[in-house]
């Protein structure tokens, strides 16, 4: 027996939910892991609301050459603000909600191992949205010097104002909201399985959110301390980015990208989890070489630490021999992953249901972006490449195709559990279609406007440049995008009162949150669990004939 086989001997009950209050003080006070878990999506859904029409507005200003609808002052708000609101309060918080959601159900927990701490990271992430977003309502202004916010850029004396703080201040701030709500995803993990439950048992899922935790406990905390030395340079003279004063403006690059490049995958892992939950249901079978996929995400982990000097070829400034061949090897195992996950489909009984189709447009989808990735990472390639739109575009492939279509997947797959009704399928394909042929369509073309030498983060050409037509294309597609969530939020809306009644297990779902009533009840499970034997006792216990998939 490893370590890993150990399962805990005693199971903590988590602390009491002492009063239940009901109405809008009941959510916001609530502890409970499943409110917490919406609180954290449907913040999440507003500010991909928000990121979202920024990104219209760009494209708007995008779609003919020399427009002025938006200045330049303004565009690099946007573009900045766009990228961080996605990423960082958009995904990050989507995915740490479906942790807090589904980590305790499908290990068999009441709750999560610390619920008031675990409030305490979702309150500090809306506020973290609301300083950054506030930059707006200032005079000069939101930050305006890119997600990444390089110094000397991002200094006191290129980049005064106001809104600029608060970015930091909200980076910070986020930094810690994630490492509390890694924490106590890790604490619930490791000690809060329910008996049977061993490490090599638990969903490929929540493994995905473990590796995710620690993935987020070695980044964040470098975000932080990146953010407060940055401060400390703008606002009392620390010069610790200062070239003129001795000060290395490049180690900003290395602190950021040393959190950076993991949060790819911070972004991305969850939902790897949820797809690979989705294709073992609606394919019926269990996940195939379900030991080679934790080994594959732990890879991954492990491996995403050592890459984030990718993001520095042209600097001048890193070994790129090393770099290169780091941030290939992580495409073998993500190669395994593809593998495995055919796998599961393979000879099995389909059902395109609407989360099944969303997983295999992420298939198609990352490819892409899987296939453009180790491009750039042949640093010849990056050297002509960098600061393109070929770039624009193949993160765009894989954050969108990794993370959006993974956040959608899951609200189709887990809206009848969290609601107990089901959504209509027929506005699900609505969606899906308009989604993936408009995010084609934007993001398509602008691997061509990069290799034709468009640099990024530009707020304006000419049509001598000879991208008029392409930009055009790519403004209209997002425009599809756009228009793609009016029938999610109408199904949203419409399903959660009248759609039908789901029960317990409408997919016929095979881990443990598909064992307890939709919505559950406030400590989760309202029967005994079902024992647990293999990584699927859900399925076991309703298919006691079918061959036992135990380890
Ligand atoms: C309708 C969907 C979207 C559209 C039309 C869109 C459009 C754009 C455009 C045009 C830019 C480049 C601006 C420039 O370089 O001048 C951009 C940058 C960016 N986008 Fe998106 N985007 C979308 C969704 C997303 C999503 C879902 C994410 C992440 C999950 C994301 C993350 C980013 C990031 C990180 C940047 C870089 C910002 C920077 O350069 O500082 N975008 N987006
Ligand atoms: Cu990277």
């Amino acid at each position: 027996m490893t370590v890993l086989d150990e399962r805990p001997e005693v199971v903590p009950e988590p602390p009491e939910h002492s009063e239940r209050a009901i109405g809008i003080l009941g959510w916001i006070t609530t502890t409970d892991h499943k409110r917490i878990g919406l609180a954290y999506m449907v913040t999440g859904m507003v500010f991909f609301l928000i990121g979202g029409a920024m990104a219209g507005m760009i494209r708007v200003q995008l779609a003919r050459p020399e427009q002025d609808v938006i200045s330049e002052d303004l565009y690099n708000q946007l573009f900045t603000m766009h990228g961080t609101i996605m990423l960082l309060l958009f995904v990050s918080p989507f995915a740490l909600g479906l942790a807090n959601y589904l980590v305790p159900l499908q290990v068999g927990a009441k709750d999560m191992a610390f619920p008031r701490l675990n409030a305490l990271g979702y309150w500090l992430t809306l506020f973290a949205g609301i300083v950054m977003l506030s930059g707006f309502a200032t005079k000069d202004g939101a930050a305006k010097f890119g997600w990444y916010g390089y110094t000397p850029l991002s200094d006191g004396v290129r980049s005064p104002n106001l809104g600029g703080d608060l970015w930091i201040v909200g980076i910070a701030l986020l930094g810690i909201a994630g490492v509390i709500t890694a924490l106590n995803v890790i604490t619930t993990v490791s000690t809060m399985r329910a008996p049977g439950m061993t490490m090599f048992r638990m969903p490929i899922f929540t493994w995905n959110l473990f590796v995710t935790s620690l993935l987020i406990l070695m980044a964040f905390p470098v975000l932080t301390a990146a953010g407060v030395m940055l401060f400390v340079d703008r606002q009392f003279d620390g010069r610790i980015f200062d070239a003129a004063h001795g000060g290395y403006p490049l180690l900003w690059q290395h602190l950021f990208w040393f959190f950076g490049h993991p949060e790819v995958y911070i972004l991305v892992l969850p939902f790897f989890g949820v797809f690979t939950e989705i294709f073992a249901v609606f394919a019926r079978r269990p996940v195939f070489g379900y030991k080679t996929l934790v080994f594959a995400t732990l890879a991954i982990g492990f491996l995403s630490v050592g890459v984030w000097a990718h993001h520095m070829f042209t600097t001048g400034e890193v070994l790129l021999p090393f770099f290169s061949f780091m941030t290939m090897l992580i495409a073998v195992p993500t190669g395994v992953k593809f593998f495995n996950w055919i796998g599961t489909m393979w000879g099995g009984q389909l059902s395109f249901r609407p989360p099944l189709v969303w997983g295999i447009g992420f298939l198609l989808t990352f490819l892409l972006g899987g296939l453009t990735g180790p491009m750039l990472a042949s640093a010849p390639l990056d050297f002509h490449l960098s600061d393109t739109y070929f770039v624009v575009a193949h993160f765009h492939y894989v954050l969108f195709g990794g993370s959006v279509f993974g956040v959608f997947a899951a609200a189709y797959y887990w809206f009848p559990k969290f609601t107990g009704r089901m959504l209509n399928e027929r506005l699900a394909w609505i969606h899906f279609a308009l989604t993936f042929v408009g995010f084609h369509l934007t993001f398509m073309v602008q691997h061509v406007l990069g290799l034709e030498g468009m640099p990024r983060r530009v707020q304006t050409y000419t049509d001598a440049d000879g991208w008029s037509g392409l930009n055009l294309a790519s403004s209209i597609g997002s425009f599809l995008v756009g228009i793609s969530v009016l029938p999610f939020l109408w199904n949203v809306w419409r399903s959660y009162r009248h759609g039908p009644i789901a029960g317990r297990n409408p997919w016929d779902g095979q881990t443990l949150e598909w064992a307890t009533a939709s919505p559950p009840v406030p400590e989760n499970y309202d029967e005994p669990l079902p024992p647990i034997r293999s990584e699927r006792p859900v399925w076991d216990a309703n298919h006691p004939d079918a061959k036992a998939t135990a380890h």
